[in-house]
């Protein structure tokens, strides 16, 4: 992608009106975003962060052995490789700083409005107003949504959590320099979270007890660590890091891309490195503790050479028994038993259907969001809304979350937005928003295909929304970007 670095060279690229725009949230979603509107030479943009600092995920998160699950080749936007990736599954910190410095390299980063959160947006006389939790107002000709999905932290309703004497803190709400050095320590929840953490706390922690509700299955990917000489090689010859983007983009959207969708050749290879990776377990009895009873990728799948290892230390125990209370010095199990401890860490999740909560949306004369999302979130193939004019999302309702790295559905997302955007600015309509019936038809060709999807195999997964189907993708991450390359012009209210 030609992005200028240069503001002054993107603004010559547009000829037409200049909209003004704003968009909300700055996680890798808004970051895209502005990136695209900088290309397109739309640069009467504001973005509204609540956060201190850009990042999303990657700023709100920095529990021990925090990593991304996604390749970090494949986790970065494809016009603008690293060529210093350190890992092939990189840390937390090391993520968002990528995502800083490419937000200065491309100048979305001076567009952020820092601690902005917004509460409230109306769309009235031809315009979206905003209004921030400070008090402060915007008004824009376009709105566009980037507040992301995994945000809002899950506590769990376990009696007594508040009578703990020790610390509880969620994952997502991390304690910066919290010493857990020799402590006893309970991690709630063995998702991708809970379960990279049991190894660095087990390096430092006196003992560690994963609480394990259901177990899950888990693929052994190592960790392999980058070599100077070949950081130094993709410096010489930058195409050779778009070619490890494009090698690792074709490896997994054939194998979880395609595996997640339809029953085959990659759904039975993942199965059997998962079982492969549990029989590595010689205790039989844990052994069985940790074999789960549905088909690998229902949840989402656990990447981790590092957890059987870990959970076989001698200060590590895996907790079958469920949780019946918490009481001053620990967590009390359904068999009586008291584990005493000093902190416990809830790796409980987040409520994934909660896109762009507690935010409200209002138009004149028309929809408000809470009363069209009352069912669930629900959206015209990922990105708009019927009634919402000028209005977009990136990662919005069924975006392919358990298919493809979200930074490439982020791209795709705001390519599409900004294309509607240029046309906007060539005077061809004034407002557009998808068609109700064809929303309709989306959503309900999108459900008859879940059918076929690993997601609806039988397990419980923050995949699902309340009535069950899955929030995510069920066609392949090829159909996703063709899809939202090619809109149909006749599915849209145009005026
Ligand atoms: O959350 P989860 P997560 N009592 O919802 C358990 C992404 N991520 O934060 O399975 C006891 O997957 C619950 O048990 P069960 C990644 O996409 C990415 O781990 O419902 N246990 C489960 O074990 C991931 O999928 C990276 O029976 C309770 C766990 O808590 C997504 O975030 C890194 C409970 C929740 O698992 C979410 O992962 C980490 C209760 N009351 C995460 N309530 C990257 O690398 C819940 N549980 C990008």
């Amino acid at each position: 992608m030609g992005v200028s670095e240069s503001e002054n060279i993107s603004s010559a690229a547009v000829g037409g009106r200049k909209p003004r725009i704003i968009v909300i949230g700055m996680g890798l979603s808004g970051v895209a975003m502005g990136i695209r509107l900088m290309e397109a030479g739309f640069s009467d943009f504001t973005a509204y962060e609540k956060a201190e600092d850009l990042g999303g995920t990657w700023h709100y998160n920095f529990y021990p052995g925090l990593r991304c699950d996604v390749p970090s080749y494949y986790y970065q936007y494809s016009f603008s490789p690293s060529t210093n990736w350190s890992h092939r599954f990189c840390g937390g910190p090391e993520i968002k700083q990528y995502y800083i410095d490419t937000a200065k390299k491309y100048h979305v980063y001076e567009r952020i409005k820092f601690n902005s959160g917004v509460k409230h947006a109306d769309y009235k006389d031809g315009q979206w107003h905003i209004e921030l939790e400070n008090g402060d107002t915007d008004s824009a000709d376009f709105l566009i949504a980037a507040c992301g999905i995994l945000v809002r932290p899950k506590y769990p309703d376990i009696p007594g959590l508040d009578d703990f004497d020790g610390k509880v803190l969620h994952t997502a709400r991390w304690e910066k320099d919290l010493d857990l050095k020799d402590l006893n320590v309970a991690v709630i929840g063995n998702g991708s979270t809970g379960i990279q953490m049991i190894k660095p706390l087990t390096d430092i922690c006196k003992k560690v007890y994963s609480f394990q509700r259901t177990p899950q299955w888990i693929v052994p990917v190592p960790n392999r660590k980058y070599t100077a000489v070949g950081k130094k090689m993709q410096q010489l010859f930058p195409p050779l890091s778009k070619f490890y983007y494009y090698g690792v983009r074709f490896v997994m959207e054939r194998m979880m891309g395609v595996g997640v969708i339809r029953d085959g050749w990659a759904r039975r290879n993942v199965a059997r490195a998962c079982q492969w990776n549990l029989n590595s377990i010689k205790d039989f009895a844990l052994r069985k503790k940790l074999t789960p009873d549905y088909t690998p990728m229902c949840k989402r799948l656990v990447m981790s050479s590092e957890f059987y290892p870990a959970i076989q230390r001698p200060n590590a125990q895996l907790v079958t028994e469920h949780i019946d209370h918490v009481e001053a010095k620990g967590i009390v199990t359904e068999d009586g038993k008291l584990h005493e401890l000093d902190v416990i860490c809830l790796a409980t999740g987040y409520y994934a259907a909660e896109h762009m909560l507690p935010m409200t949306m209002a138009v004149e004369n028309g929809p408000k969001l809470e009363d069209v999302w009352k069912g669930g979130p629900r959206a015209y193939r990922t990105v708009s809304m019927p009634g919402f004019p000028n209005f977009f999302m990136v990662m919005g309702p069924n975006s392919p979350v358990g298919n493809i790295s979200l930074a490439s559905v982020a791209e795709t997302q705001s390519e599409h937005i900004t294309n509607f955007i240029k046309m906007w600015s060539d005077g061809k309509f004034e407002t557009l928003a998808p068609k109700e019936e064809a929303t309709e038809r989306f959503n309900k060709d999108l459900v008859e295909n879940m059918k076929d999807t690993v997601w609806t195999t039988g397990c419980a997964s923050w995949y699902l929304d309340e009535s069950g189907v899955p929030v995510s993708w069920p066609w392949t991450a090829n159909k996703f970007r063709d899809d939202l390359k090619h809109p149909k012009l006749y599915e849209y209210e145009i005026s």
